[in-house]
């Protein structure tokens, strides 16, 4: 305890050099939007140039500028086994020697399918592809094909991807810019996109009654992590299922983010909810892009060549990122008490930090599924979109900067996960509780 002080101490005495990291950024932004290839890495919301990380290992980064932090990021979800795992890094180095794409079928594919069929039982068919957004976009065509129909119903906050269909209400960096909407989106296209309120089972009985008969699928983060984090109420689950069997709607589970993060089986393992598609992405590369969208056999059949649904991909099934996805569900598969390890940490976390947030007679909310986290600074219970944004984004952004300089990276922004892995050690932990203190101390000042 007392090394874990001294560290942190020594930390916040000295201000953060960065200044390797404020010249790259410079440099990039005269070849890059933004300076950036993914908006929320930019800071905007946070107020301060983006950190250029040179290097991660386990549960910390190293940026360019030497200082090293306890990463909640984890590639926004990914790295489950943190960074860098030897296993995950000897496989994909053996399986480059013998080249990194044919363009041609690998055995791999097949061993990465197997695999997330017995985690997922759901899934009879799985298809590879390159990104989440890829994943949710051929799941909204196929969902269109399955059932000749074509509105499709999302939730305030959730985030699909940047499909064009999916970017209306949207959460995650959408949400993080105050993009209500993003420009570009034909309203040809947003007349077809409805939304819902999360967690508000009558927003959804109004719709399809508003709809009859034509809406092809509802689509929901289970788990939601892209308005910060939102559980879904379980008995909203339930009717939702319930109300798209009756109104053969297709429902499909977004989890990107949850799958294989919250459970073997993911959320619908944790929920016990069964739904006709569900997209993938992040933990099944391990660190590599890739996504995937799977379900019912009579579905999927529908996608070419077995069907008419057209879906393609140069990159997608290709051997390193098969490798990297392969051995990270291998290496949990084959670890003892992977989820309750997982559970433990996460759990300690959290109540770290809500200890240090009592202790400062701050009033914040935490809400936590599994190792999935988010700190809200309101006094509101959090169920939706609308409660989400009564957060302080400006205290958010204190309590960020607060704890980067005391060497905890965190999500940049409030509308988003902290993603804890099998990685974060006791002591890694501890680090961060006693970092949440002292930012509570000087916002609570
Ligand atoms: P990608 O296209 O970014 O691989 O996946 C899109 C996606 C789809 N569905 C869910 C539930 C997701 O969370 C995501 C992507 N998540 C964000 C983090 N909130 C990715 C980070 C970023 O955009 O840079």
């Amino acid at each position: 305890m007392f090394i874990c002080v001294y560290l942190w101490t020594k930390k916040v005495l000295q201000k953060m050099n960065t200044s390797k990291s404020s010249e790259l950024f410079a440099e990039a932004q005269k070849h890059i939007p933004g300076g950036v290839n993914s908006p929320v890495r930019a800071f905007k919301s946070v107020g301060r140039d983006p950190l250029y990380i040179a290097s991660a290992k386990g549960a910390r980064l190293t940026d360019v500028d030497g200082n090293e932090f306890i990463d909640y990021i984890g590639s926004w979800g990914p790295m489950i086994l943190g960074h860098a795992d030897e296993r995950v890094i000897e496989a994909v180095r053996e399986t480059a020697l013998s080249g990194t794409s044919f363009g041609a079928s690998n055995e791999r594919e097949i061993d990465l399918a197997i695999l997330i069929k017995k985690f997922v039982p759901s899934v009879e068919i799985v298809r590879m592809v390159n990104s989440g957004t890829e994943a949710t976009m051929s799941a909204m065509r196929l969902a269109r094909a399955f059932t000749g129909r074509d509105k499709i119903i999302k939730f305030e906050g959730c985030y699909h991807g940047h499909g064009d269909s999916f970017l209306i209400k949207a959460g995650s960096g959408v949400a993080t810019l105050g993009l209500p909407d993003s420009p570009g989106v034909t309203k040809s296209t947003a007349k077809d996109t409805l939304n819902a309120k999360y967690n508000d089972i009558e927003s959804v009985y109004n719709l399809i009654e508003q709809n009859k008969g034509e809406i092809a699928a509802v689509f929901i983060e289970p788990v939601a992590g892209n308005m910060g984090l939102v559980g879904a109420d379980a008995e909203f689950l339930q009717k939702l299922r319930d109300v798209c069997t009756d109104e053969k709607i297709l429902l499909i589970f977004d989890e990107v983010m949850s799958g294989f993060r919250l459970a073997r089986g993911g959320a619908q393992e944790l929920y016990g909810i069964t739904p006709d598609l569900t997209t993938f992405g992040k933990i099944i590369g391990g660190g590599l892009p890739v996504g995937a969208y799977g379900g019912r056999e009579e579905i999927m059949k529908l996608i070419a060549p077995s069907g008419a649904v057209y879906q393609a991909g140069t990159l997608s099934g290709n051997p390193l990122a098969m490798t990297a996805g392969y051995e990270t569900l291998k290496i949990i598969d084959e670890t003892p008490n992977f989820y309750e390890t997982l559970e433990e940490k996460s759990c300690y976390l959290a109540d770290g930090i809500m200890n240090a947030v009592n202790e400062s007679d701050l009033n914040y909310t935490l809400n936590r599924v599994g190792s999935m986290l988010t700190l809200f600074f309101t006094d509101r219970q959090i169920v939706d979109f609308d409660t989400a944004k009564t957060s302080d984004t400006e205290k958010f952004a204190r309590y960020f900067n607060q704890m980067l300089e005391s060497g905890v990276y965190l999500p940049p922004s409030q509308f988003e996960a902290w993603f804890v892995s099998i990685a974060h050690t006791p002591n890694d932990l501890d680090e961060t509780i006693e970092a949440s203190k002292l930012a509570f101390e000087k916002l609570a000042g």
